[in-house]
C-alpha cells in the first residue's frame, strides 16, 4: 500500500471532471417481476425525485443532473417547460430522455423491430416525441434500451428484424438536434428469452455507426454475461471514438441493477483505468454520460443512491494514481507481474483520505452517507409520503428501521 498523500492533485481533478447522473427511477418503488416492496420513504411522484436527487446532489457535490423516463416522468397535462423549472428550483437539470418502448401491449411482439409497420410508426413516433421533449427541456442527450426480441427460435426473421430497426433508428437520427447525442444502449437477454434484437456491444456499434454522427454507444455495467470482459469493450468504444456513456450498476447473476461495485469493485477500477489511461495516451477526454441505472428493492433507495456515488469517486481516484508511462514501461518490458502489481497497488491504496479532503474542498460533508443519516431528511419524507400514500391508496411495504 503505497502513501496516497502525493496523488492528491491526481485525484482532485479526476473528482472535479465526474459528474454522475442520477436516475428518477432509482428513487421510486420497484420490484423484481416476483412481486414489488414498497419502502414509505419512496418517491411517489416526480416532485418527490426531483427533492430526493437534489438532496443526493447537496450532499455529494457531483450529480446535477437527472435522468428521465418519459412515460413516467412527464404527465400529459404537464408542460416540458415546467419540468425544466421544477427542475431548477431543486438546483437540478434535467439528464438524459429514456422513451418507453417495453410497456405498451402493442409493443408485445416488439416495437421498431416489429413486423408490422403501423406498430413501428408508433414507436418511431414516441421517440421523435422523447427527442422533441428533449430539446424543450435543454436535455443533451436520448438513451433508448430496446427491450424488443422473440421467446422463441424460428418465431421471426432475425435479418428482417435488423434491417427494420436500423432504418427506424436512422429516421430517429435526423430528428436531432445538432446538440444532442442519441446513445444506443444493448443488453444480451430479458425481458426476451430467445434473442434481443440489440444483444451486445457489437450491435449497438454497428447501428450507432449506421445511424449517424450523433449516436454512439451506451454500456450498461449490467448488461454482460458473467465472464465478459466489460474492460475490453469499453477500451475499443473509447478507441473508435464510440463510447458514450454508462449505465453504472453490478450485477452477481442477470441484470440485477444492484449498488456499483456491490460485487466486483475491481472491474469498475479497471473500466475507470481504461479511460484514464486513453486519456493519458491520447491526450484526449472524451464526453462521457456516467448515469446511475440502479433498482433498490431492498436498500434504502437515497442511501443506496449516494453510496453508488461515493464508491465511484473512490474507484476514479484510485484508477487515477497508475502511474502509466510507469506501466507502459513495465509492458515494454514484458514484466507481466510488475505490470499487474502495479495496477493492484493502485487498486489496494486507501484514497479515501484524499477523497474526504476534495470534498471539503467543495464545501461539502466528508462522508455524505452519515450526513444523509444525520440529516434528518428520511424521518420527514417518510411521514409525509407515508401520509400521502395512505390517502392516495397506495400499498406500501412498510418503513425501514
Ligand atoms: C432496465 C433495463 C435497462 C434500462 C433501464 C432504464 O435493463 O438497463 O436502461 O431499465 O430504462 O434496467
Ligand atoms: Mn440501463
Ligand atoms: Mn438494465
Amino acid at each position: 500500500m503505497n502513501d496516497a498523500s502525493k496523488y492528491a492533485s491526481r485525484v482532485a481533478a479526476v473528482l472535479n471532471d465526474l459528474t454522475i447522473e442520477l436516475p428518477s427511477w432509482g428513487f421510486a418503488d420497484t420490484g423484481t417481476r416476483f412481486g414489488k416492496f414498497g419502502q414509505d420513504s419512496a418517491a411517489i411522484d416526480f416532485t418527490d425525485k426531483l427533492s430526493d436527487a437534489s438532496h443526493v446532489n447537496r450532499l455529494t457535490g457531483c450529480c446535477p443532473k437527472l435522468a428521465v423516463h418519459v412515460l413516467w416522468d412527464f404527465s400529459a397535462n404537464q408542460q416540458p417547460a415546467e419540468v425544466k423549472s421544477q427542475a431548477e428550483q431543486h438546483g437540478l437539470r434535467i439528464g438524459s430522455i429514456n422513451p418507453n418502448l417495453f410497456q405498451d401491449q402493442q409493443y408485445k411482439y416488439g416495437s421498431l423491430c416489429h413486423p408490422d409497420a403501423k406498430i413501428r410508426e408508433h414507436a418511431v413516433q414516441h421517440c421523435i416525441d422523447s427527442i422533441k421533449l428533449g430539446q424543450a427541456v435543454d436535455s443533451r442527450v436520448v438513451t433508448l434500451w430496446l427491450a424488443d426480441g422473440s421467446n422463441y427460435p424460428g418465431q421471426d426473421n432475425l435479418r428482417a428484424r435488423k434491417g427494420r430497426l436500423q432504418e427506424c433508428l436512422q429516421t430517429l437520427h435526423g430528428h436531432l438536434s445538432s446538440e444532442q447525442s442519441f446513445l444506443l444502449e444493448y443488453k444480451p437477454f430479458e425481458p426476451a428469452f430467445y434473442h434481443t434484437d440489440l444483444a451486445d456491444w457489437g450491435m449497438s456499434l454497428a447501428l450507432a455507426r449506421a445511424m449517424g454522427p450523433q449516436a454512439k454507444v451506451l454500456v450498461d455495467t449490467g448488461h454482460h454475461y458473467q465472464s465478459q470482459n466489460i474492460e475490453q469493450i469499453v477500451a475499443w468504444l473509447l478507441d473508435e471514438g464510440m463510447l458514450g456513456g454508462f449505465h453504472f450498476n453490478d450485477r452477481r447473476y442477470a441484470d440485477d441493477d444492484l449498488t456499483l461495485a456491490s460485487i466486483d469493485p475491481y472491474q469498475i477500477f479497471r473500466i475507470f483505468y481504461e479511460i484514464l489511461s486513453y486519456a493519458h495516451d491520447t491526450g484526449r477526454t472524451p464526453t462521457i454520460e456516467y448515469m446511475i441505472d440502479q433498482s433498490h428493492n431492498l436498500k434504502p433507495k437515497i442511501e443506496a443512491m449516494i453510496q453508488t456515488v461515493m464508491t465511484a469517486q473512490e474507484l476514479v481516484a484510485k484508477a487515477a494514481i497508475v502511474d502509466f508511462d510507469l506501466l507502459a514501461d513495465l509492458q515494454a518490458r514484458q514484466d507481466i507481474v510488475g505490470c499487474e502489481r502495479h495496477l493492484k497497488q493502485a487498486f489496494f491504496t486507501d484514497v479515501s483520505g484524499l477523497v474526504t479532503a476534495w470534498r471539503v474542498e467543495q464545501g461539502i460533508s466528508p462522508d455524505p452517507l452519515t450526513a444523509h443519516r444525520e440529516s434528518g431528511y428520511l424521518e420527514v419524507i417518510e411521514k409525509e409520503r407515508r401520509q400521502r400514500r395512505q390517502e392516495l391508496g397506495i400499498v406500501t411495504g412498510g418503513s425501514y428501521a
